[in-house]
């Protein structure tokens, strides 16, 4: 079983990344989105960075080496917005 696993990691590792899906209620504006979308391309490993004002989340593809923890660090302490909520799905 876990080598299967091993295995099917190294068949997509191009292209293989968790969705990170976080809730910040205080998004606002095109101008919060900036804010946080400058902030996370600081973290290294970061893919894609998607901002949604209307539902105020913050949905990113990253591998699993970037950690739960330096995504948050980036959102509350380099943009200054609350973290709600993070959902980590493969
Ligand atoms: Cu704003």
């Amino acid at each position: 079983m876990k080598a299967l696993l091993f295995a099917a990691l190294l068949s997509c590792s191009s292209v293989f990344a968790d969705t990170i899906t976080l809730s910040v209620p205080k998004i606002v504006c095109s101008s919060c989105a900036e804010k946080i979308t400058e902030a996370l391309k600081s973290v290294s490993g970061i893919q894609k960075v998607d901002v949604n004002t209307k539902l105020k989340q913050v949905v990113i593809q990253a591998p699993a080496s970037v950690t739960d923890q330096s995504i948050r660090d980036a959102i509350e302490k380099k943009a200054n917005y609350e973290v709600k909520s993070l959902t980590r799905t493969l």
